[in-house]
């Protein structure tokens, strides 16, 4: 048996000495370079006694070794868990006890204090800085240039993406090396990667966007990219020249825009932007179009399915719509209750089947039985409808989520955070249209009798247990929740009193 994911990498890998990367330090890394140091961090990862199926979590900046780390995984058949830079240890500490990795990597600068977290369950730590340095690369620059790659079949778990529940506990979507190989193939024929592309890649690679849309299509065209550690949109439209595609998330979109040096001239060597995560704004899509001369092609997907539909690459890029399901993707509407499939033209579920599909919840059999139909296909959680030309649109979510510049913020989360401080009544979570985000989380909090706690009052309390990019960008007190006679507070009701809090003249 061969290592299903890597070899077929390897199978479309151009000549060693290719580029892979160019990063924002000046590095320039071969595809050559890139099997060596992979194979020397799969050593590493052996000698630290990690097995075939074991989990390796991974808390680190951006940089070439944090991507060789994950190529590494999947060489030494182990199961890559990236996780967040932004999590705090409160939410670091569950992953670690749901997961129970073997190896834990982190950040030199949070080893004191990740270290004792991840003994606690049961993992050894090694570290990795932003700059490639740490016990981890000390010890695989030690270790042999090649490696056997452990057997691993298709079906075997290349790695587990936590996701944040709609209720309470995070799940651990399990992702197979074919559904990972299967949708990089997809969208590389799809949006026509060659080996002479240059992506600009700004995001981060602890999700899906960044890691499996982003990388492994590069991988698997035998493309160049250009590595970049962090977002910067001044840097990012005078990397134009030097690329062919840009791929991010709608905020990237909206950032760029305020570049006086986006111009079509600028832009002029690009043959692709792609937008995806979140919600692209029609007047997002058509500002760009007059700036550039490109329309940008949105597509849609999910840390549970990877990308199942995709604006046309030669036909019309429909602006706030998705496109339309991929090749080998299943895509149907269907009654939210009952699954019936509808019409076209109605609203409904988007439910997808297909090789790019996840496994399920890791340990959660009765979640991951919940969110499929008997007949195999998984239940998105997103609302939308099939127009009649086939375009797929998403015209809202069946799950409470905010998603703000691309992360997913379950309400949840952050009510019951909220809730259980002195002085807080009770509390609703919600997004509001944000110009730059997208959406802002929105906390409305209703005081407990005397309680005169303030706004900052409770950012700082949160601030120790959930990520910064949760916080509420602005906490609202009122003196009751509107309630349906049901006594379920009525989002939607406040979504409308607040909509235009980010957006008016009195926003800050
Ligand atoms: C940063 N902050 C955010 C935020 N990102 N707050 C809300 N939402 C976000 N997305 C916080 C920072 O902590 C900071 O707080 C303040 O907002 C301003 O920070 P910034 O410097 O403006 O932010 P920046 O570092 O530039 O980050 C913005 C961003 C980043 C858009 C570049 O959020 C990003 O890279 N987003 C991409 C997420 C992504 O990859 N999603 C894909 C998921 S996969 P303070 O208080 O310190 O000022 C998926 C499936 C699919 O969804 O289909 O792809
Ligand atoms: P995540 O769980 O982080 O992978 O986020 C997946 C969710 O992002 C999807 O279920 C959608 O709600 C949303 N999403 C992804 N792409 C798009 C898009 N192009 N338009 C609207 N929503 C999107």
């Amino acid at each position: 048996m061969s290592n299903h994911l890597f070899d077929a990498f390897r199978a479309r890998m151009p000549a060693p000495e290719r580029l892979l990367m160019a990063t924002d330090d000046g590095r320039s890394i071969t595809y050559g370079d890139t099997v060596v140091r992979s194979a020397q961090l799969a050593h590493a990862l052996s000698q630290s006694g990690v097995r075939a199926g074991d989990r390796v979590a991974v808390q680190v900046e951006k940089s070439p070794e944090a991507f060789f780390l994950y190529l590494a995984c999947l060489r030494a058949g182990a199961i890559f868990l990236p996780l967040n830079t932004a999590y705090t240890l409160t939410e670091l500490g569950y992953f670690f006890r749901d997961a129970e990795p073997r190896l834990v990597v982190c950040d030199p600068a949070r080893a004191a204090d990740i270290g004792p977290l991840a003994k606690a369950s049961g993992a050894i730590v090694a570290t990795l800085g932003r700059n490639g340095d740490g016990s981890l690369t000390e010890r695989a620059s030690q270790q042999p240039t090649d490696f056997r790659d452990l057997a691993r079949g298709p079906d075997d778990l290349a790695a587990i993406l936590y996701t944040s529940g709609t209720t309470g506990r995070s799940k651990g979507a399990m992702l197979s090396h074919e559904n990972l190989a299967s949708n990089a193939r997809v969208l590389v024929d799809h949006w026509r990667f060659t080996t002479a592309d240059v992506l600009i890649h700004a995001l981060p690679i602890f999700h899906t966007h960044g890691l499996f849309v982003a990388t492994n299509v590069i991988l698997m065209a035998g493309a160049s990219m250009l590595f970049e550690t962090k977002f910067d949109p001044a840097r990012i439209v005078s990397l134009l020249a030097r690329a062919t595609a840009l791929m991010g998330v709608p905020t990237f979109y909206v950032r760029l825009l305020h570049q006086d040096g986006l111009t079509r001239q600028a832009a002029k060597n690009i043959r692709l932007f792609i937008s995806g995560s979140a919600p692209l704004l029609a007047e997002t899509h058509k500002a760009w179009r007059e700036r550039t001369g490109h329309a940008i092609l949105e597509r849609y997907g999910m840390t549970e399915t990877n990308m199942n539909t995709s604006n046309p690459y030669d036909g019309e890029r429909r602006a706030g719509t998705v496109g339309f399901p991929l090749p080998g993707v299943c895509l149907r509407i269907a009654d939210p209750n009952s699954g019936r499939p509808l019409a076209d033209g109605e609203i409904g579920m988007i439910e997808v089947k297909g090789p790019n599909v996840f496994s399920g919840y890791w340990r959660m059999p009765e979640k991951t039985q919940a969110e499929f139909r008997d007949d195999g296909f998984f239940i998105t959680g997103d609302l939308g409808l099939i127009d009649a030309d086939g375009y797929v649109h998403i015209v809202g979510r069946g799950k409470d989520l905010v998603i703000s510049g691309g992360y997913n913020i379950y309400p949840k989360e952050i009510e019951s955070e909220i809730d259980a401080l002195p002085g807080v009544a009770e509390s609703a979570v919600i997004g509001i249209a944000h110009p730059d985000f997208g959406e802002g989380v929105t906390a409305i909090v209703v005081r407990a009798p005397a309680s005169t706690i303030t706004a900052a009052e409770i950012i700082e309390a949160i601030a120790g247990w959930v990520a910064k990019y949760k916080h509420p960008k602005r906490v609202i007190f009122v003196d009751e929740l509107p309630r349906n006679t049901m006594g379920k507070v009525q989002k939607n009701l406040l979504r409308e009193t607040y909509k235009d809090l980010y957006t008016s003249s009195k926003a800050s």
